[in-house]
């Protein structure tokens, strides 16, 4: 009885060190290591379920570190001590247990897994698509829909984009960190990237796939802009080109209709 009251009480100081560790070093990671400006609507599921995963990388690095430095610490041969430790062999709840729990948060981390990256990839309506090729050292940004072509990728805010990807020569892989999603661009496919960016401003798309000598400078000016900006963006580019927009095509997906904002 006295035997395993003391048991009991390890485990109790145990149990409330681990929870204390475990926010104590969620706490550090999160202010450690802070995630980029959140710019687009597949941002807000990612970083969703990446502090879903730093919660439970604290809460593992803790079980694994209180237990065994409570053990070292508070189990450690005392002076004078020269006797064996107890013998024992198995426990089967706690073996029951340190299956199960895992495995229950295998399959919930990946069922949250699937259910996201669905969200993050489905088709939007309304899209603006940009024809995206990669090549060594640059991209080239095409829009079918006008006829624009451009050296900065340039996208109305609030407004759904598709990027359909390709390469000329080896793989690069198209990621602008603020919006987080990445995706390959591979020679000889078309690649599919979806993204919604949500905080006009400039930002950088860089080559996340090590693609040769200057890999390092593979990089791209991204431009989100108001629906009126982006209209007027297109007419010099157009220009620029010595087309005009009524010879282009149709333009109104830029001007006409504005989209219904939903995030
Ligand atoms: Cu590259």
């Amino acid at each position: 009885m006295q035997r395993s009251s003391t048991d009991k009480r390890h485990f109790i100081i145990a149990g409330v060190l681990v929870v204390v560790v475990s926010l104590a070093l969620y706490a550090l990671l999160y202010v450690a290591l802070p995630l980029p400006l959140q710019a687009s609507t597949q941002a807000a599921t990612i970083d969703w379920v990446f502090q879903a995963h730093m919660i439970l990388l604290s809460v593992l690095f803790a079980l694994v570190v209180v237990f065994m430095m409570y053990a070292v610490v508070v189990f450690r041969r005392k002076d004078g001590d020269s006797s064996e430790g107890e013998h024992f062999e198995g426990n089967t709840p706690l073996e029951i247990a340190w299956t199960v729990l895992p495995l229950i948060a295998v399959v919930i981390f990946g069922y949250i897994g699937v259910t996201s990256l669905r969200t993050v990839t489905a088709a939007q309506e309304n899209e603006v698509v940009v024809d995206v090729e990669g090549f060594q050292w640059a991209w080239a940004f095409t829009y079918p829909d006008t006829g624009a072509a451009s050296a900065d990728l340039v996208l109305p805010v609030n407004q759904p984009a598709r990027m359909e990807m390709t390469s000329r020569d080896v793989i690069h892989s198209f990621w602008v960190p603020e919006f987080r999603v990445k995706q390959d661009a591979v020679p000889g496919q078309t690649t599919v990237l979806r993204f919604t960016p949500t905080v006009e401003g400039e930002y950088t798309l860089v080559c996340a796939e090590l693609c040769g000598l200057t890999h390092y400078n593979m990089i791209a000016k991204v431009k989100i802009v108001s629906q009126e900006e982006y209209a007027q963006w297109q007419q010099v580019q157009l220009a620029a080109m010595g087309k005009t927009a009524a010879t282009a095509g149709s333009i109104d997906v830029a001007q006409g209709d504005a989209p219904a904002v939903d995030n």
